[in-house]
């Protein structure tokens, strides 16, 4: 067999991997060239594929989830073998557990030798360890095979609840050949690799009727009405109906934040008020404290606040997981919605009941208060910088470039700027997802700047963004418009704590004082900025918003400003002991 197919009429492994991608509409890969697979991400270059080549696997498995979530198409992450591939699995299982659609292709070992652990190079059982974490996992033996495994690959990826999913290559496949029309062949384009999912009409029925028994409805929007792409569907259900919604991190801007009907600054109010809740896309986990307890009005931390609850999402399972859905609509939300609205005009006509005035009022109240003492806030300029006079220059950056895309990790860092800037349009915000993970940062930005062409800027908190950092090489090599703003207070959570053991290392919550993360930058050829006011960091973020260059800067924020853990405090223990 030869290693290189040159004959016209052969074809190998590495041109079917390549050929098959490409006929299934995936023109870009993510990842990081290495044995196996060096040779992939060469051809795969020069038959007009992008690939996106990284410093850390995580990364670039980062960079094609997000990419799935942002196309509905599997975002490909390529690694090497064992090491490699270990260090993709960290973002394949995220994307599972965010439900964003990815594919991790890794290079692996000979088989006969990984299976009698002889001790190959880089030996690993890579699908055994895969399965768990994903939400399918192939591996392929044969070049015939790979027009099969792709095709599962990218149906198991996109169909239903979207995931991550792991298709083992062994290094073997790839220099197999195989005639090329045979090869040709063997190809599968996938044919409505999503099918949409009808739901049933008693179902939709049985929401409609909860919908009209409520006094305080409630519109909760999630990730998944996002990824689903019915925008204009999604906005009729809530200006049809009158009804207040409060968008999910991830779902801000799919209305517009500054809508009327936006209970997001009335957060803490709605939740526990509210009688009938429509969840479109988001699921009663942590972040939505499970649905029941002192958030939702409940008496204790287990107690049901007494809300029925309409839940419209593609996973059948997903229903009663933590409390009673009273009236699930299962099914693709863009079908969901759009039978809701039927349902509603048909039995309504013009006429439908809007919620109750009182309802609406005190939501405004409560909303008009909080928007008022935010105002306040952000109009301060104090010295040093912090997060709120740092975040009203994003938050006026946004406004001015609605459709540029904000990434945002940390902790007070990305509670804050949750809160406080402003989204205008879907899938424009990027961030921390389902497991609040750290590390997202520079992958998200790579891909988003990669698939969207437009402006990305990321709020990182200094802790964060460490975890992928040297990307800012990757983004000045590919020259991406992509602005970094690092909020530097030192330190994770802050700069200020104390070795309690009183010895000469710093608190391990510390960092070097006074760092200047706007040099890596410059190391790679980008714009590094300084800034330690808000018209400093303004005009850097203006110039790098015009420019298209790669930026970073670094925003000295006061060292004292941020609490432990954010807003989510409360699930950080704490020692009852004093030292
Ligand atoms: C929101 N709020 C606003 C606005 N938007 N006030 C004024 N103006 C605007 N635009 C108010 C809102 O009503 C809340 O006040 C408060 O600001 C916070 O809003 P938020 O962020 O929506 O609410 P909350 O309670 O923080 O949400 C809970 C949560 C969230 C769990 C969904 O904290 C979250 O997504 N956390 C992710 C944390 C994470 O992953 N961290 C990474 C790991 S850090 P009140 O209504 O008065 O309460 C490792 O340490
Ligand atoms: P958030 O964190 O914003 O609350 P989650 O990730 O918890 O959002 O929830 C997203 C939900 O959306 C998941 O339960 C998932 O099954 C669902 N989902 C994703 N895509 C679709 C779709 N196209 N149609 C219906 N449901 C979807």
């Amino acid at each position: 067999m030869t290693t290189d197919a040159q004959s016209q009429e052969m074809t190998d492994g590495f041109h079917l991997v390549i050929d098959a991608l490409k006929l299934n509409g995936i023109d870009t890969i993510f990842g990081l060239p290495g044995i196996p697979i060096t040779d992939l991400t060469r051809k795969a270059q020069a038959e007009g594929m992008r690939v996106i080549s990284f410093r850390h696997e995580q990364n670039a498995g980062n960079a094609a989830a997000i990419a799935g979530f942002m196309t509905q198409k599997p975002g490909i992450c390529l690694t090497v073998s064992a090491p490699g591939f270990l260090n993709g699995l960290t973002s394949l299982a995220n994307a599972t557990t965010n439900c964003f659609p990815m594919i991790l292709i890794s290079g692996s070992s000979e088989r006969e030798i990984v299976d009698l652990q002889q001790g190959d190079y880089e030996e690993m059982d890579q699908l055994a360890i895969a399965k768990p974490l994903c939400k399918a996992a192939f591996r392929v033996l044969h070049a015939g095979d790979i027009g099969v495994g792709i095709a599962r690959a990218i149906r198991a990826a996109v169909s239903g609840r979207p995931g991550g999913v792991y298709l083992d290559l062994p290094a073997k496949l790839f220099a197999q050949t195989m005639e090329a029309e045979a090869g040709k062949k063997s190809l599968i384009k996938v044919v409505d690799p999503a099918p949409r999912q009808i739901p049933a009409r008693d179902a939709v029925q049985r929401a409609l009727e909860l919908l009209k028994s409520a006094k305080r409805p409630l519109i909760l929007l999630g990730k998944g009405a996002a990824y689903a792409q019915a925008d204009a569907d999604i906005r009729a259900l809530v200006e049809k109906t009158g009804i207040p919604y409060l968008p999910m991190a991830m779902a801000k801007g799919l209305l517009p934040d500054t809508h009327e009907q936006s209970a997001a600054a009335a957060r803490s109010f709605v939740l526990p008020e509210a009688d009938v809740v429509i969840l479109v896309g988001a699921r009663l986990n942590w972040l939505l404290s499970h649905g029941k307890g002192k958030t939702w009005g409940g008496k204790d931390h287990k107690d049901w606040g007494g809300q029925k609850f309409i839940q419209i999402d593609i996973s059948p399972q997903e229903m009663d997981s933590n409390v009673r859905i009273d009236a699930p609509l299962v099914g693709d939300i863009g079908s969901c919605v759009s039978a809701l609205l039927a349902a509603i005009d048909s039995t309504a006509g013009s006429s439908w009941t809007k919620p109750p005035a009182d309802w609406l009022r005190a939501i405004a109240e409560r909303k008009n208060k909080n928007l008022a003492k935010m105002a306040e806030t952000l109009a301060k300029d104090p010295t040093p910088m912090n997060y709120h006079s740092a975040l009203n220059v994003v938050r006026d950056i946004i406004k001015a470039n609605p459709d540029a895309i904000l990434v945002n990790e940390g902790a007070n860092a990305l509670d804050f700027t949750r809160s406080i800037v402003d989204m205008y349009k879907p899938r424009k915000r990027l961030d921390v997802g389902t497991w609040g993970i750290m590390g997202i940062g520079m992958g998200y930005c790579i891909a988003a700047a990669v698939v969207s062409g437009q402006p990305v800027i990321a709020i990182e908190g200094d802790s964060a963004f460490g975890f992928s950092g040297m990307e800012v090489e990757t983004i000045c090599r590919y020259n991406l418009p992509v602005c970094v703003v690092i909020f530097n207070n030192n330190g994770v959570y802050r700069g200020t704590d104390v070795n309690l053991g009183g010895g000469q290392d710093v608190a391990p919550t510390v960092f070097v004082k006074g760092a200047r993360y706007d040099k890596l930058m410059e190391a790679f050829g980008g714009v590094g900025v300084h800034a330690t006011t808000p018209a400093g960091l303004r005009n850097a973020m203006e110039e790098a918003i015009r420019s298209r260059k790669p930026t970073l800067i670094n925003a000295v924020i006061d060292e004292t400003a941020g609490t432990e853990s954010g807003r989510i405090t409360s699930l950080n223990p704490q020692s009852a002991r004093k030292k």
